[in-house]
């Protein structure tokens, strides 16, 4: 294909006549909900706040990095190289007498990276932010991708490639052609609402036209091996107005499970393919396939009205919540086949928690909120924020963690499933990069996800969902949020625009606050029963200059684990607010195994800042901790006997705080998704607790 062609999809509408209407709207836009997100031209975040610190970095380096990243590694090179005959790319590669190029990376789902890319892009050129090295690279990229698609739609770097022996379509459960579609059509998606571009949309469109042939109904009946598309296509129906491609969303939803991937290397499981979603009784396998299609399926279900569906992705969601998520919000905690594992298998140190798996778990529990309102998918998505998603990013914006561990031991060496080699912290990319691309687009799109409207009932009700520093509109009411949370509960609001009109503002409460107060003008408004569903609500004719100050009391938290949880049983994780934190040998003197926590110091906790986020606009903050040296003895046997009468004889019981030996010591401990910016060294979430250990010396 070699000009912008506009081709006409069956049923699709003109982007002012879609469902969105509008430029500047939301990532995930559902009319079929009970929650409508504002969008980007409705929030915008603020400087000063953690978000806008992040999105600001992201800008300003992760985007840059990646670009430079995906350069290097050929990814554009291997869109270059498949330019179709006839394409302005092919007529000056020809000209310049380029030889065929072998297609340059391992992994068939490459053009992924690029789109993630462009995703997030288009959100900093629809805001005016991009500069001209981010410009050119979205032009570039369109120019290839215009170049590189045949004639019937299809476009796959790697399927494409002289150099690659297999065809299109020969390989559904491993050849990600749908997956990248998926990711192809994100990223046209918003591009067509942030940027009010559609070339990308119309490339998207004519790939996706070809999949609802080539597996739609009267196609293969066939899924790919990793889902992604699903959600794609339902958002790419929700641009254009095209229910084939709902159609075919519900259809790769249903026909997973029924043993319809090809087996070669990996289980049935890995590929969620053991039985269908809808009977599913826990999540597994693959844990972003897993990830990705239970977002996707929820899509279906909003869009289908689809109860059943619905149902079976919060049961999935309760079972997953309650069984195996990390508290990080990690997902997945085996490295081999990068899998969920059994019911409470949640190692420290073994942690998969791939930073995609956390992207796609917000992704799943955005749309789960926007289907019920249930505040309990949103607590989840702050708590997956903060601690799993943002620990895959260093403090500098240019280096990313795969897996997400919740301990490093003084003796650690790198394991990971996913990487064997290299270094042990932060990496600058990958050899399969899926995460850093996957980073940069969530950090584009922060501000959708910070205010909803309700419908029905909830008409006229503006939803503030996640706080952080953001000016928000929402039909004739402005707001100004002022807040430095995750770190403080304070979150001050201020009208800055008002139509008169009643307004009722509900501002969540998260389930980690016991005590949530809330002034309107100084004045206190009744909380406690306003906030059975999670939200307290405020209703009045708002005037400019009206303050809500809402306050969230945040002390230090000591958590325990289910008695399941073999891995962190009888252990003890330190959280405030949001955050999760870990203790770094770099703030501590004594060896992180030996120091043990109380449960009653917990409350003697302080809370004092730290620099450690590098960000002069925030102030993050550390927690000291009363705490007690008790020494492991070297010499220690691995595994002392317990018997009755024996143990005594055999070595002493020792209490720890209580033994002579025993001395006292402040812990210090970071927010978690800053550890690693400093020397690799160890890191614990789970602390050793005050609980009876044996030391026995061997005989
Ligand atoms: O297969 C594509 C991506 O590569 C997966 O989502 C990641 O887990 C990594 O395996
Ligand atoms: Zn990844």
């Amino acid at each position: 294909m070699t000009d912008n062609v506009v081709v006409e999809t069956p049923g699709a509408s003109d982007a002012s006549e879609r469902p969105g209407g509008v430029q500047g709207v939301s990532a995930v836009l559902t009319e079929r909900g009970v929650r409508q997100p504002l969008g980007t031209a409705n929030v915008r975040l603020g400087g000063e706040g953690l978000w806008g610190v992040w999105q600001e970095r992201n800008r300003s380096r992760t985007i840059h990095h990646t670009i430079r990243e995906v350069r290097a590694a050929g990814n554009l090179d291997n869109l270059r190289a498949v330019a179709q005959p006839g394409s302005p790319v092919a007529s000056e590669r020809e000209a310049q007498g380029a030889a065929p190029t072998e297609y340059r990376g391992r992994y068939p789902f490459l053009d992924t990276d690029v789109f993630k890319t462009l995703e997030g892009i288009a959100y900093e050129i629809g805001r005016g932010e991009a500069d001209a090295e981010t410009t050119d690279f979205f032009e570039e990229s369109v120019a290839l991708l215009e170049s590189a698609q045949q004639d019937d739609g299809y476009l796959n770097s790697y399927f494409q490639a002289e150099t690659v022996e297999k065809q299109p379509w020969d390989d559904l459960a491993w050849g990600h052609e749908l997956y990248n579609l998926g990711h192809l059509i994100q990223a046209a998606v918003a591009a067509s609402r942030q940027m009010g571009d559609r070339r990308l949309l119309d490339i998207a469109s004519r790939f996706a036209d070809l999949a609802v042939r080539k597996l739609g109904p009267d196609g293969q009946n066939a899924v790919d091996g990793h889902p992604e598309a699903e959600m794609a296509l339902v958002e790419l129906f929700r641009e254009t107005g095209n229910r084939d491609y709902l159609t075919l969303a519900e259809l790769l939803v249903d026909r997973r499970g029924h043993g319809t991937v090809e087996l070669r290397v990996f289980p049935a499981e890995y590929f969620q393919d053991n039985a269908p979603f809808r009977e599913l009784d826990s999540v597994t396998g693959h844990a972003v396939r897993m990830a990705y299609l239970a977002a996707g399926a929820t899509d279906v279900a909003l869009e289908n009205g689809d109860e059943t569906l619905l149902e079976a992705s919060e049961r999935l969601w309760r079972d997953m919540s309650r069984t195996k998520l990390y508290i990080t919000g990690g997902l997945g905690s085996r490295h081999s086949d990068e899998a969920i594992g059994d019911r409470f298998e949640l190692p420290s140190e073994r942690s998969y928690s791939e930073t995609c798996a956390a992207i796609a778990t917000m992704q799943w529990a955005w749309r789960l909120h926007l289907a019920t309102g249930d505040t309990h998918y949103l607590d989840a998505f702050e708590t997956v924020l903060y601690n799993a998603y943002a620990a895959g990013l260093s403090s500098d914006g240019c280096a990313f963690f795969y897996d997400n561990p919740l301990q490093r031991r003084p003796d650690h060496q790198q394991r990971t499933g996913a990487e064997p080699d290299g270094e042990i912290l932060r990496r600058a990319w990958f050899v399969c990069p899926c995460c850093p691309p996957n980073i940069v687009r969530w950090m584009s799109e922060l501000q959708d996800y910070v205010a909803t409207t309700g419908v029905g009932a909830d008409e006229n009700t503006l939803f503030i969902g996640q706080y952080t520093t953001a000016n928000i509109d929402s039909d004739g009411l402005s707001l100004d949020m002022q807040t430095a949370y995750p770190f403080e509960g304070d979150i001050r609001l201020t009208v800055t625009a008002s139509e008169g009109a009643s307004r009722t503002l509900a501002l969540r409460v998260p389930a980690w606050c016991h005590s949530a107060t809330v002034t309107v003008n100084g004045e206190s408004v009744a909380a406690e029963a306003a906030t059975a569903d999670g939200w307290l609500r405020v209703e009045r004719e708002w005037v400019v200059g009206d303050s809500v100050e809402l306050h969230l009391d945040m002390p230090v938290r000591a958590h325990g684990s289910h008695p399941a949880v073999d891995g962190t049983r009888g252990a003890i994780a330190i959280a405030r607010g949001p955050l999760v934190f870990a203790a770094e040998q770099e703030d501590n003197e004594a060896p992180l195994d030996d120091i043990v926590v109380s449960v009653d110091d917990v409350s003697r906790a302080r809370v004092v800042p730290t620099d450690l986020d590098g960000h002069a606009e925030t102030q993050a903050v550390a927690i000291v901790l009363p705490a007690t040296i008790a020494a492991t003895r070297a010499d220690s046997e691995l595994y002392p006997e317990l018997t009755s009468g024996r143990a005594a004889s055999a070595g002493t019981v020792n209490p720890s705080a209580a033994t002579p030996d025993a001395s006292p010591t402040q812990l210090a401990l970071i927010p978690y998704y800053l550890w690693g910016n400093r020397e690799p060294l160890t890191m614990r979430v789970w602390l050793r607790r005050d609980i009876p250990s044996v030391t026995t010396e061997r005989k």
